[in-house]
């Protein structure tokens, strides 16, 4: 019996096209190779900064509605230089994440064959780590204002509120430690800045030590923030999976996604691990106004985010497949020019459908 899984695609901005047509072209090719054991119906949502233009909004206000009938949500990239990033981010890619209670983001640091990572000790040993991102609160709790004191010119004032619950603070280092346990390195890395934000973050590290209680098979360390951005660089061997808050994991992520190569190989999914909405599978980086247009952004983070996507559906096989495919692409030198290669979108993306066969 064939299964059909409902995928909702939001390429969305910029070069988020581009990646997105390539992922869909690779898992046609994946569906295909399946001899219809199972498919996949592709329903395409226009959304983005030329919608907004159009009409005012980031997306159909009920858009999510229709967004709950898929299985997953494949997006592509957010943000145009026409319109505030704010704007374009809030209105879409943070309204699906917030509204889809998708409050784990996983987002893998894979370093791939045939890339070359500025750090000297990926020639060394092995490095493999996942940075796992609080994706619901935290200094993205969107609490806060602008006003004016009065006093004139200059007066102008802005408060920007974190907001960490015990609830959203303790599962999502749960769900760190439970990732922790399926891995041959099993530690987990809590990163703060509790020393100066003597509030939520505090709160953070003493649910840590508390959970940390449950999982005495998992090692743990605390580090700070700015140490931890060392650390990846000096000791990444060290690291296994790396649990923070929603701003602090997006930064080191993509630090993380940069010492492997590119942040065009950067993926990412955004779970609602209780699958009570659908979640969320998407390349890390943004929309890139500089190349795009042109074919040659980098899919690579988009397809190793449909791998992510196969496996969330239960296939586990053809995730496995096509992140072997990946790794046999780049390994071969197929490589688009931000990881020094000369080969376009269109090119890594026959390459990769190639490289699927066994
Ligand atoms: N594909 C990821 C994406 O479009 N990101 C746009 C962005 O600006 N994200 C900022 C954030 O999520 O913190």
């Amino acid at each position: 019996m064939s299964t059909t899984y409902s995928i909702a695609t939001i390429p969305a901005d910029g070069v988020g096209k581009e990646v997105v047509a390539s992922g869909r072209a690779v898992l046609d090719a994946l569906a295909e190779g399946s001899q219809g054991a199972f498919d996949f119906d592709f329903v395409e949502y226009p959304w983005g900064t030329e919608y907004y233009q159009e009409h005012g909004v980031m997306m159909d206000p009920d858009g999510l509605e229709d967004l709950k009938k898929h299985d997953a949500i494949y997006f592509g990239a957010v943000g145009w230089p026409d319109v505030p990033d704010h704007i374009t981010l809030w209105g879409l890619r943070l309204n699906i994440c917030q509204n889809f209670d998708q409050w784990a983001n996983i987002r893998p640091v894979q370093f791939l064959p045939g890339v070359q990572s500025p750090l000297r000790k990926a020639d060394e040993v092995e490095l493999d780590w996942i940075c796992v991102r609080e994706n619901s609160e935290g200094e993205y709790a969107g609490i806060g204002g602008r006003n004016f004191s009065g006093r004139g010119p200059g007066g102008e004032f802005a408060v920007q509120s974190a907001l960490f619950s015990e609830f959203g603070s303790e599962r999502i280092i749960r769900f760190a430690f439970d990732l922790a346990r399926t891995r041959t390195n099993k530690k987990v890395s809590c990163v703060t800045k509790s020393n100066a934000q003597q509030y939520g973050f505090v709160m953070w590290d003493e649910i840590f030590a508390r959970v940390a209680k449950d999982y005495p098979d998992v090692a743990t360390e605390k580090v700070l923030v700015d140490a931890m951005a060392a650390k990846f660089v000096l000791h990444p061997e060290d690291l296994s999976v790396v649990v923070a808050s929603n701003l602090h994991a997006d930064i080191l992520s993509d630090l993380g996604s940069a010492l492997a190569g590119s942040l065009g190989l950067a993926s990412s999914a955004n779970l609602n691990p209780e699958r009570r909405f659908p979640s969320m599978f998407e390349p890390v980086h943004g929309s890139a106004p500089d190349i795009a247009g042109q074919g040659v952004s980098n899919p690579i983070g988009a397809l190793a985010s449909a791998a992510l996507m196969l496996d969330h559906l239960g296939l586990a096989d053809e995730a496995k497949r096509l992140q072997l495919a990946i790794e046999r692409t780049t390994g071969s030198g197929v490589l688009t020019r931000d990881v020094g290669g000369t080969a376009t979108t269109d090119e890594v993306t026959a390459a990769v459908i190639a490289n699927l066969a066994d």
